[in-house]
């Protein structure tokens, strides 16, 4: 080391070395910002000024790559894909939990700790129960050092290069402890039907549930695929090494749980001390009450005795500690019969089979299809038409087929098996390389034809209001388009013969497919269908490459050049346009007067009332949906933001607008309703 001495725990130190300072000083800042931003959900600067600070310390640590440490923000991707995991055995097994199915049965807890505690005052701390992937987190003096799976309890896998893009994780702790910390991985609902949407638009299999998703994401080898999965964590419990003098300081889990949360890790807010089972129960209630509304799946509440004393005297079995249990909440399940299983080819060309069966109401609604994502989870799970099946919906997202009676079979049920050719056209189906599902691959097939018209026409592509999938199928079988391009070739007198189609609807759709030219380019790009350019990465392009033409004409270098766009992307654009057939279609778009220019919905702002404010939106509102109103919240020169906190400046409420709403009120936040809001619109000339 030229320029600096070891100093103390090993750190490179060198006198006067302003560099070094510099970056502790940025990595101090950007650790305060993640912990703000990610685990409070109340940010201390913009994001100009986070990615300023971002960029600063990356070119810094790029001059000096003897200063750069594991712990800094600048290595959360890091470390190369892998072949394999390698074992990890935990210091102290992680058990799993008794579970209790019913009142009754946190009662009976309840009393066996009891009598094994006579005389004593026994108080209780209840908690969410995640449904993720149970996780253990070494630290070592303050530093993140390794993290792994649960396994089978005794030995886990290290998937520490994965945990580390997790942006609530600390990679560094206030104080050097040595502590291993255990908590949940789990993905939120929002980020999993995105996660979802993006995988059935690149034509591979989508997760069953979050913690399905949670599990491939962190089982991933390369750790910039996890990265992207937009995973999340909470901590709920410290096992200490002897000697750190911890294990006597804290009395309590609930101290525990307050200790972890001043040392920046995410410990989830919702739990109670209880000082007996009533109170528990109650809470328990409760909790069942929220579990629709919370952004994240619960599969039901732990309930663990708070005295870390009496948690230590009433010890574990061989599976479980005697000191806790999951109350389960009863899942959402009803049983039916299974009628049939229909095979469907997406845009993509793939092909999923999906349970047909009588409806029945679960959780609120009434279902009747369910998908079965791919032949080896049919095979697996042994369905067979006719089947009495259970069907569950996870939380509160999709339903799904859990379950077979086979006890209530008669010998009449049929097995299945996926077709060896296309239902749409015919043609042979095939299983690409490293992939469950089978595909069409005629780029002829008259459903994927269909599918994507649907897709070019839907709302977050060209939005053409009026143009869904009975529609496009009637406009398709009567020869009237093929192609989206012949959209706009349509005539009053095409339309008014189809089924359901009156004057006023003929002429409410021939201006919607009208108005659809003037969208900005994003939304062409994204319509196209092109593998893997998503709503995010058109945008992203549109804005980079402002005309069509350009994109075309990019090479990959400069494809790669954009911000975001990774190689699988730049080549799907590349193999997209290098088609004739596509060039083609472009052309005739142009012809039909389709806009093929960024129309920089974000750039061109106007000042307005709600110049430089931050702005949340809460509550639905009558005039438009969500996503719109926040660019013309953009547009208007604010910057949308999705939490209240003390730093917004406006908020507003639409119909049922819930918690935001109170929060605004309790800080004294302006809040405006839906007309406030168009008279800005108006005032400002849109
Ligand atoms: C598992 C879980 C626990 C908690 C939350 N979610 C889980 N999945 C908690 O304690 N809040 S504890 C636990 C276990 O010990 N196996």
């Amino acid at each position: 080391m030229r320029d600096g001495a070891l100093g103390e725990g090993g750190m490179p130190v060198s006198n006067g070395d302003d560099v070094a300072r510099r970056i502790e000083e940025l990595r101090a800042a950007i650790r305060r910002y993640d912990y703000h931003y990610y685990v409070l959900d109340d940010p201390l600067v913009d994001d100009a000024e986070y990615d300023r600070c971002m960029r600063e310390l990356a070119e810094l640590e790029a001059a000096r790559p003897d200063l750069i440490a594991p712990d800094s923000p600048t290595q959360r991707v890091s470390g190369s894909p892998s072949d394999a995991f390698s074992k990890v055995i935990h210091r102290e097994p992680m058990l799993s939990l008794a579970n209790a199915f019913s009142e009754g049965e946190v009662r009976d807890f309840d009393r066996r700790v009891r009598a094994a505690l006579p005389g004593e005052e026994v108080e209780y701390v209840c908690e969410l129960k995640i449904d993720g992937l149970a996780v253990s987190l070494r630290y070592e003096d303050g530093r993140f050092v390794q993290g792994a799976t649960r396994g089978d309890g005794e030995q886990g896998e290290d998937i520490t290069q994965n945990l580390r893009t997790i942006r609530v994780l600390p990679l560094g702790l206030p104080e050097a402890v040595t502590v291993e910390v255990r908590g949940e991985a789990y993905m939120p609902k929002k980020v999993f039907l995105r996660v979802n949407r993006e995988r059935d638009e690149a034509g591979e299999p989508v997760f069953a549930n979050p913690r399905n998703a949670a599990a491939g994401s962190l089982r991933q080898l390369d750790p910039r695929v996890t990265a992207r999965r937009g995973l999340s964590l909470w901590v709920y419990a410290a096992v200490f090494g002897p000697g750190t003098g911890k294990a006597e300081a804290l009395r309590t889990h609930e101290e525990v749980l307050r200790w972890l949360d001043a040392l920046g890790f995410p410990v989830n807010p919702l739990r109670r001390v209880c000082r007996n089972v009533e109170e528990v129960l109650a809470f328990l209630a409760q909790g069942a009450e929220m579990r629709t509304k919370l952004p994240y799946e619960i599969d039901g509440m732990v309930v663990k005795v708070n005295d870390l004393g009496q948690q230590a005297r009433l010890g574990a079995t061989a599976k479980s500690p005697r000191w806790a249990v999951a109350y389960k909440f009863a899942a959402e399940q009803a049983e039916t019969r299974l009628l049939d299983i229909e095979v469907s080819v997406g845009r993509t060309g793939v092909v999923t089979p999906t349970a047909v069966f009588e409806p029945v109401s679960l959780a609120g609604t009434t279902v009747s299809r369910a998908s079965l994502h791919n032949e080896d989870l049919i095979r697996e799970r042994d369905i067979r038409i006719g089947d009495v099946v259970v069907v569950e919906k996870a939380g509160d997202i999709i339903p799904e087929v859990v379950r077979v009676r086979t006890d209530l079979r008669t010998g009449g049920e049929r097995t299945f098996a996926m077709p060896g050719h296309c239902p749409a056209c015919g043609s042979r189906l095939v299983r690409l390389e490293e992939e469950v599902a089978l595909r069409c691959l005629n780029p002829e097939c008259p459903a994927q034809i269909q599918e994507g018209i649907i897709h070019f026409a839907s709302r977050d592509a060209m939005n053409i209001e009026g143009l869904g999938e009975a529609i496009v199928g009637q406009l398709y079988r009567e020869g009237l388009v093929h192609s989206v391009a012949d959209l706009y070739e349509l005539r009053r007198e095409d339309l008014m013969p189809l089924e359901r189609m009156g004057e006023k609807s003929a002429d409410n759709l021939l201006q919607a497919i009208e108005r659809s030219k003037q969208n900005s380019l994003e939304r062409l790009l994204f319509g196209l269908g092109i593998r893997y350019i998503g709503e995010k990465a058109s945008r992203i392009l549109a804005a980079h490459f402002k005309t069509m033409d350009r994109l075309i004409e990019a090479s990959p270098e400069q494809l790669l050049e954009v911000p975001d766009i990774g190689e699988k992307m730049a080549e799907s654009i590349r193999a997209y346009f290098g088609q004739d057939s596509a060039r083609r279609l472009v052309e005739r778009l142009r012809e039909h007067g389709v806009n093929m220019a960024y129309l920089g919905s974000w750039e061109t702002r106007v000042e307005s009332r709600l110049s430089g404010k931050t702005v949340v939106l809460t509550g639905t509102l009558s005039s438009m949906g969500r996503k719109e109103a926040r660019e013309w919240v953009r547009r208007l020169g604010g910057n949308p933001a999705e939490s209240v906190s003390r730093r917004t400046d406006v908020v507003i409420a639409g119909e049922n607008p819930g918690s935001k709403l109170e929060k605004a009120l309790q800080l004294g936040i302006e809040v405006m309703d839906e007309s406030a809001f168009l008279a800005i619109l108006r005032e400002a000339g849109f």
